[in-house]
């Protein structure tokens, strides 16, 4: 059966990979595993058919047969576990790819969406230039941390996983930015994911969304 994800019908990034859908696109493509996406509005996002299917009103969702999942790393793992290439073999690689699942999306990704938030919904509040500093010091401790961890090496554990997928699209998040230009290694850590042919078939056709929109 083939699986059904949700994504914007209109990203507010226009296509350019930051909508968490690209998540699940590369992941399918990386196990080949052919997938189907159903595009929807703001409005549809909110509305209770599809509310019964994300209780937060976000995308995207998963739905295989009976299956509805929300929550891009339950997904991620969902797909990576029922197919070869995003998960090691052995088991305690295996469970360190998943540890780096969560450590992308509970440790790293917060201080990277609060920072990213704060830019276009607090920049008119009084005490923005106050909290800026220490939302950027919050991000470039993770980030120091995590680069010291990655040293020289490609990925994150050995061969590139499903921790890696994560990661490399939580950092995207901060491309062009001084932050990530700071650390070389996790700047080539994203060229690396983003250099994938996985990755590139994904990202077209994420992109094709937006195109195929603005043709009307
Ligand atoms: N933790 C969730 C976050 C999902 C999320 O923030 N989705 C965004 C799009 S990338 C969304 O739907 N935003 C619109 C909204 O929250 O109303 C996940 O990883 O799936």
């Amino acid at each position: 059966m083939t699986p059904i994800i949700t994504a914007f019908e209109n990203s507010p990034d226009e296509g350019r990979d930051l909508a968490r859908d690209m998540r699940l696109r590369w992941a399918f493509e990386e196990v080949g595993q052919p997938y189907e996406v159903r595009l929807l509005s703001f409005a549809a996002m909110k509305a209770p058919a599809h509310l019964a299917l994300h209780p937060f009103g976000q995308i995207p969702t998963y739905q295989e047969g009976d299956l509805v999942l929300f929550e891009t790393g339950a997904i991620l793992l969902h797909i990576a576990g029922a197919h070869a290439g995003l998960l090691p073999a052995d088991a305690n690689a295996r469970a360190r790819a998943t540890a780096w699942v969560f450590a992308a999306l509970n440790t790293v990704e917060p201080p990277i969406v609060e920072r990213e938030a704060a830019g276009y919904a607090e920049r008119d509040k009084p005490w923005h230039r106050e909290r800026l500093p220490m939302l950027d010091a919050r991000v470039a401790t993770r980030l120091d941390q995590l680069s010291a961890r990655l040293g020289g090496a490609d990925w994150l554990d050995g061969a590139f996983s499903a921790g890696d997928l994560a990661m490399v699209t939580v950092l995207q998040r901060l491309k062009g930015s001084a932050l990530l230009d700071a650390h070389a290694n996790l700047a080539g850590y994203v060229a690396r994911g983003e250099a994938r042919p996985a990755y590139k078939r994904a990202f077209e056709a994420q992109l094709e969304v937006f195109r195929a929109a603005r043709r009307g």
